[in-house]
């Protein structure tokens, strides 16, 4: 997680506004050359200032946002309410239903079912199952026609973590559970199993 510091945000403020009193100096302002911005002769009969000031306006917009976000985060991970591994977001509204109803809940609020694409996914899934004490679907299908199992964007997988002697539905188990121990186990679609989405 990212932390942006006051110090940080109080200099970028404290720049801009010393800027909007260069603006009011009589005379043209100058000020020094930035390194990707076009010099004073580069714009013929005009200030590149209000420019500057919209772009550093807009920094410190950026920056206040990601500082706000980021304690947003802060609080959602202390209540337990999302684990974050790299740029993917876990979370899940405790319900248990079948896998088409479990995709279409994750899907309306913008993420999609959880899948591991690696150990520490698997882990932070497997921390969420623990905490509910339920076995939930994951975002992996076997495919209409091959008799592979892939991501629901139809992509191979590139990690698996299946249980001994899974998967062993041979064509009659195209969805995918996870154990309370963080292994993978084909199932039938239909069973209610934990709801757990990916953002
Ligand atoms: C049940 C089902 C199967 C699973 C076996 C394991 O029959 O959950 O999907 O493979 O148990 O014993
Ligand atoms: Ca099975």
């Amino acid at each position: 997680m990212l932390f942006y510091s006051s110090y940080m945000l109080t200099a970028l403020a404290a720049l801009l506004v010393t800027c909007h009193a260069l603006q009011k100096l009589p005379g043209t302002p100058r000020l020094p050359s930035v390194p990707g911005l076009p010099g004073r002769d580069g714009l013929k009969g005009q200030s590149r200032l209000p420019g500057l000031l919209e772009s550093l306006d807009a920094q410190l917009v950026l920056l206040n946002l990601k500082h706000r976000l980021s304690r947003l985060e802060g609080v959602l991970a202390l209540n337990g309410k999302i684990k974050e591994v790299g740029e993917k977001i876990f979370a899940s509204n405790g319900k248990e239903v079948d896998f088409a109803s479990a995709l279409e809940s994750c899907e309306e609020a913008g993420g999609t079912l959880a899948a591991p694409t690696n150990e520490e996914e698997n882990k932070a899934i497997l921390s969420i199952v623990k905490q509910y004490n339920r076995y939930a679907y994951l975002g992996i299908k076997e495919g209409e026609t091959s008799d592979r199992f892939e991501y629901i964007n139809g992509k191979p997988l590139n990690y698996t973590n299946w249980h001994q002697y899974e998967p062993n539905g041979k064509g009659t188990e195209k969805c995918v559970e996870i154990y309370t121990d963080g292994r993978w186990n084909d199932k039938k679609c239909n069973q209610y199993r934990l709801t757990i989405c990916e953002f």
